[in-house]
């Protein structure tokens, strides 16, 4: 069923007629579940359960539920459990009243008074545990990612089952990267070192998906894996080209993307699934219009990720600009080090030393400088003569 309303009711959400009308079908169908594709305020929730009768989720509490059925990782269960609390705790009377139901016997009173408060304060000293273990999880994140060495990074964002895992399997040629047709397959976040031709390689992490008014729970306590995602250098939004309603669900992601501080990192829009279009051409003509940037891939082709590939090395070659090296004639070593850390464009050598034109990565160029080596930025125009 669906109602327009003006603004929603402080008591119900929908309107009292509505209740009603809701109240008789439950009655008819003999329904024993009524779902809101909303979030339902505490005070709601028990007001509609009293007089529907029958139990009322919401759609955060059905999220949450689809979320504690696929997690895996210790860390995932950690910040599923915390965000299932959060959302109890202040549900807690009428979630005794279902316990209690579901037992028999003890009627529908609920518990007494010190048992919810004994329970309230059980359940807020367990959200304070979690909390404190998702920290640790993090500091260890933060650790891990300190000890990597720099390269390209790249993290797969995007609605939820629009192919992120499978381009990260594609990508990395790791078969067991787990696929599923289904909401939510990952929740964890994988990070896999790719090779993506002409000998560059980036760190490629892919994570959990986002939907439509995504629990505000969920969001606070996934903050540790979607940190994850933070650390790109460049998003690749992965989109299903082939779902009716993309360009709703690239609005979500941008929304809680900009939730999440990222709304200025630079962003490749990558339509996946072309081969399930009808006629890609025509898709990839209207998309390529309204993001120019934009590329099209499928997973189902093993040369359906070539233009992604192709994509992300030129953002590569961007963030590695050409300089010139000055070397003294001693230093021959460090110059013959050069061709293994980047690409030398040209070398000239003379009495007093080596000039040398190089393409590097930014921090490599840091750590020569830092280490007293002349590098001189090359002139724009130069750059794109060598480039
Ligand atoms: N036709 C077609 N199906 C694809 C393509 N890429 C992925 N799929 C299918 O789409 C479904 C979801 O793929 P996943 O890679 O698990 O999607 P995800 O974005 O990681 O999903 P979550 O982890 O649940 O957020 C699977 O059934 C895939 O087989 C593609 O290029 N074409
Ligand atoms: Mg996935």
């Amino acid at each position: 069923m669906v109602q327009q309303v003006a603004s929603a009711s402080a008591a119900t959400l929908i309107g009292e007629g509505k209740v009603e009308e809701v109240g008789r079908l439950v009655e008819e169908t003999s329904a024993t579940l009524v779902i809101f594709d909303e979030e339902l305020t505490p005070a709601q929730g028990a007001n509609l359960e009293r007089e529907l009768k029958v139990r009322v989720m919401d759609r955060a509490e059905v999220i949450l539920d689809i979320f504690s059925t696929r997690a895996r990782s210790h860390e995932a269960k950690l910040q599923v459990e915390l965000a299932q609390l959060e959302y109890m705790l202040p549900r807690l009377t009428r979630m005794w009243t279902h316990l209690s139901r579901i037992r028999g016997g003890i009627g529908l009173r609920g518990p007494g008074e010190t048992q919810l408060e004994t329970d309230r304060r059980m359940i807020r000293k367990r959200i304070g545990a979690l909390k404190g273990k998702l920290k640790d999880v993090e500091r260890h994140r933060e650790n891990l990612r300190a000890g990597r060495d720099p390269m390209l990074s790249v993290a797969l964002v995007g609605y939820t089952n629009a192919g992120k895992s499978s381009v990260l399997r594609a990508l990395s040629g790791e078969h067991e990267i787990l696929v599923e047709d289904r909401l939510f397959a990952t929740l964890d976040t994988l990070t896999r070192e790719v090779d993506l031709g002409d000998g560059v390689r980036a760190r490629v992490t892919d994570t959990v998906g986002f939907i439509r008014k995504l629990p505000h729970h969920l969001v606070a306590s996934f903050r540790a894996t979607l940190e994850e995602a933070r650390e790109g250098d460049v998003l690749l939004h992965i989109v299903d080209a082939s779902h009716p309603d993309w360009e709703g669900q690239m609005r979500v992601v941008d929304k809680v993307l900009a939730e999440l501080d990222l709304a200025d990192r630079p962003t490749i829009p990558v339509f996946n699934k072309l081969d399930a279009l009808p006629d890609p051409a025509v898709f990839a003509a209207r998309a390529r219009e309204l993001y120019p940037g934009g590329v099209m891939a499928t997973t189902m082709r093993t040369d359906g990720l070539n233009a992604l590939k192709a994509a992300l090395r030129s953002r590569n070659r961007i963030d590695r600009p050409t300089v010139a090296v000055r070397l003294p004639l001693s230093a021959g070593a460090r110059a013959a080090s050069l061709y293994r850390l980047g690409e030398v464009v040209s070398r000239e050598e003379n009495g007093d030393g080596y000039a040398m034109v190089v393409r590097l990565d930014r921090w490599q160029i840091d750590r020569l400088r830092a280490e007293g080596v002349d590098v001189e930025d090359t002139p724009p125009a130069r750059q794109r003569a060598t480039g």
